[in-house]
């Protein structure tokens, strides 16, 4: 008898959701997944790497050297974990708070950086990385990424497509157009919702009043499962069944990965003001770094050595980074308006001039104030 997966065993109507670790970090032996000491080894430089680049895009940004960004700490074990069980065929439709992801697939660090500098550069792909562009419009990314997976469907390539987005999106129209057409054509496609509990202000239960989101991809005929989004081991798990049921004709699967965002939305927002410092301190006990740790130390493998040894490496990888980043000429005024088309219009090729002229004559009154 086929043996029935984890992502079927955990019914989100009944409250149940997928844990493999808990946050002291002991583990449930029977879903423990077979990974070897080398595989947890790069998990946990990923989510490491994550933290620190993220904190360190954070710094840039305080002191002026990057545009407003949105911050990571909190997500690393939903975006290290489901990107980690992605294929190099397969595709990822990522959002704006996907620096895990990115990293796990590949992304070099010094373009993500880019991108939130605002340098055009930072939207170049490298060749071969099946990886959409950063959806900043919520929800947006979801139907482009069930037509993606459905062409592949019907071109026959056994490939399945992730796509990310928050709680926030799930009230998109967008979100339930691309979940209906997935359900109907039962296309490859992996939701994965990161749940950080709110959409900026808005909280978790303003969003929807559904007991859970996964529940939603019930109405649309397929399975939606709850994780614990702070476990590692859990999404990972969950991923990577969903990506084979996925790649096999099983169709798609939503997975709610249930975590908390620890910073403020984007650095133009202040979280103090919508949420409490109580709620934030149980979180950040529950945090995805801290118990992942804690399961690695059991096994043997980290230390406080091995920790040391750990950030020295990626702190050089990150100063590196940013050096070449920074070395990158800054964005033209031109960028505005190149790259949309392989042709610029007329229409846009007299705004670009307009644009030119004005911003000149701000310059020669200003040097002329002087
Ligand atoms: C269509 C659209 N509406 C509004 C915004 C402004 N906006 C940016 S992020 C955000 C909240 C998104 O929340 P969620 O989907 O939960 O993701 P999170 O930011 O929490 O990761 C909003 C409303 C936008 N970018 N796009």
């Amino acid at each position: 008898m086929m043996k029935m997966r984890v992502i079927d065993r955990y019914d989100p109507l009944k409250g149940e959701m997928l844990q493999i670790l808990d946050p002291e970090g002991n583990v449930e032996e029977d879903l423990e997944p077979e990974l070897g000491d080398k595989d947890l080894e790069t998990l946990y430089r990923y989510m490491v790497l994550t933290r620190m680049a993220d904190e360190k895009a954070v710094k840039l940004q305080r002191t002026g050297r990057l545009g407003t960004y949105a911050p990571s700490k909190g997500h690393e074990a939903a975006q290290v974990g489901s990107a980690y069980a992605l294929k190099k065929d397969d595709w990822m439709f990522p959002y704006f708070r996907d620096l895990g992801a990115h990293l796990v697939r590949g992304f070099p660090l010094k373009t993500f950086y880019l991108y939130w500098m605002g340098n055009e550069e930072g939207m170049r792909i490298p060749e071969g990385l099946n990886n959409f562009t950063i959806a900043i419009p919520v929800g947006s990314q979801v139907p482009h990424a069930v037509g993606a997976s459905w062409a592949a469907k019907i071109l026959g390539h056994e490939i399945a497509v992730m796509v990310f987005f928050g709680d926030g999106a799930t009230s998109e129209g967008d979100f339930h157009e691309g979940m209906n057409f997935a359900g109907v054509f039962r296309t490859p496609t992996v939701f994965v919702c990161l749940n950080n509990q709110y959409a900026i202000s808005v909280p978790r239960a303003r969003q929807t009043a559904s007991e859970t989101l996964a529940q939603k991809a019930l109405a649309y005929g397929f399975r939606g499962i709850v994780v614990d989004g702070n476990d590692v081991l859990a999404v990972y798990v969950a991923a990577r069944e969903a990506l084979e049921k996925a790649r096999s004709g099983g169709g798609p699967t939503f997975i709610e990965a249930y975590t908390y965002r620890l910073g403020d939305h984007t650095t133009s927002d202040d979280a103090r003001r919508y949420r409490s410092e109580e709620e934030v301190r149980s979180w950040e006990r529950k945090e995805p770094l801290l118990r992942f740790r804690a399961y690695l130390e059991k096994k043997g493998i980290w230390s406080e050595d091995y920790e040391e040894e750990l950030v020295a490496e990626i702190s050089e990888e990150i100063s590196r980074a940013v050096e070449e980043a920074e070395a990158v000429p800054p964005p033209e005024m031109e960028d505005l308006f190149r790259y949309n088309y392989a042709e610029m219009p007329w229409n846009l090729r007299e705004q670009m001039e307009d644009l030119r002229e004005f911003l000149s004559h701000q310059k020669r009154s200003e040097d002329g104030g002087r």
